[in-house]
């Protein structure tokens, strides 16, 4: 019984509650598409964002800096190289709707002008103290996600006295940032952050009582795919996880998710689509 949403992504309608939107990760980083050496070569990544797009993708998400538990953080203007020559090349050939995994300001407007029309804020607009501007000049949906601590911090024994209030309190402060930034609490759409600053126990909590964030109103989006917590549940390393993430993906749709972020698009969308068909079996 999810609620359903009509978001304008810039043009592109995104229609959620029925359907569930799978977005497709592309990371941008030169070991996962190098030309043969250390560059990194967009075409190859252009190709496989057209490949999950194929596979039933309704989003790419494109993302330059890793935000592994404690990676440094990149600079802007690699960045920049990284993410820009891929969006201009995928808005060109590609119809879906384009999201930009940053918590840089600069890096999010870039990212909009070059053809991108949703921002994936892993801060949940905590960090930059523009991105709720930038949001708004360009009427861009935001994905507000909770992260306790930093990249480079948040797996350093985090703890919660109410983990589902805090993350709902986090999350509604991003609305509020938002909004006070002038972009309407209709384009927000929310994630509790699986893997950021939580214990193994903590993303399976989130995942049990994912409907408590429907409180908030707006669309749910969630990210379990190959994480660590599956790893530490069924003692399998980072390749050997797609079922971990299937059925992650399974209960999280159940209790309410819109929009799953994974990597393994075609063997989700199956998954989805049958969870979605028992859901909206007899109305
Ligand atoms: C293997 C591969 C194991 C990747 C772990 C990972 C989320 C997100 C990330 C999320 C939203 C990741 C950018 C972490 N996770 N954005 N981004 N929600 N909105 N780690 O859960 O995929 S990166």
């Amino acid at each position: 019984m999810r609620r359903e949403f009509v978001l304008d992504c810039r043009g592109k309608t995104l229609r959620l509650g029925r359907r569930t939107a799978v977005m497709g990760i592309l990371n941008v980083t030169p070991d996962s598409f190098s030309d043969g050496g250390l560059f990194l070569d967009p075409e190859r990544a252009v190709d496989h964002a057209l490949r999950m797009v194929e596979e039933g993708a309704d989003i790419i998400d494109v993302g330059g800096e890793s935000t592994r538990p404690g990676a440094d953080p990149l600079p802007l203007q690699e960045e920049l190289r990284r993410v820009l020559p891929v969006i201009e090349g995928l808005s060109q050939r590609a119809e879906v709707p384009i999201s930009i995994d940053t918590y840089k300001a600069e890096v999010a407007s870039r990212a909009l002008e070059a053809g991108a029309s949703i921002i994936n804020d892993i801060s949940g607009l905590h960090y930059d103290p523009r991105m709720g501007e930038v949001a708004a000049k360009y009427g861009a949906p935001v994905v507000v996600m909770h992260i306790k601590g930093t990249p480079k911090t948040m797996q350093a024994s985090p703890r919660y006295d109410d983990l589902m209030g805090e993350i709902t309190a986090y999350l509604r402060e991003g609305i509020r940032r938002a909004e006070e930034a002038g972009l309407p609490p209709e384009k927000v759409i929310v994630d509790p952050g699986i893997g950021f600053g939580k214990t193994v126990e903590h993303n399976l909590i989130i995942l049990q009582r994912l409907d408590e964030l429907s409180s908030l109103g707006r669309p749910i989006l969630i990210g379990p795919s190959r994480k660590s917590f599956i790893g530490a549940v069924l003692d399998l390393q980072v390749g050997d996880r797609l079922y971990g993430t299937l059925a992650s993906v399974a209960i999280g749709v159940e209790r309410g998710a819109h929009i799953v972020r994974v990597h393994d698009v075609k063997p989700v969308r199956e998954v989805v689509d049958m969870v979605d068909a028992i859901m909206e079996a007899g109305s």
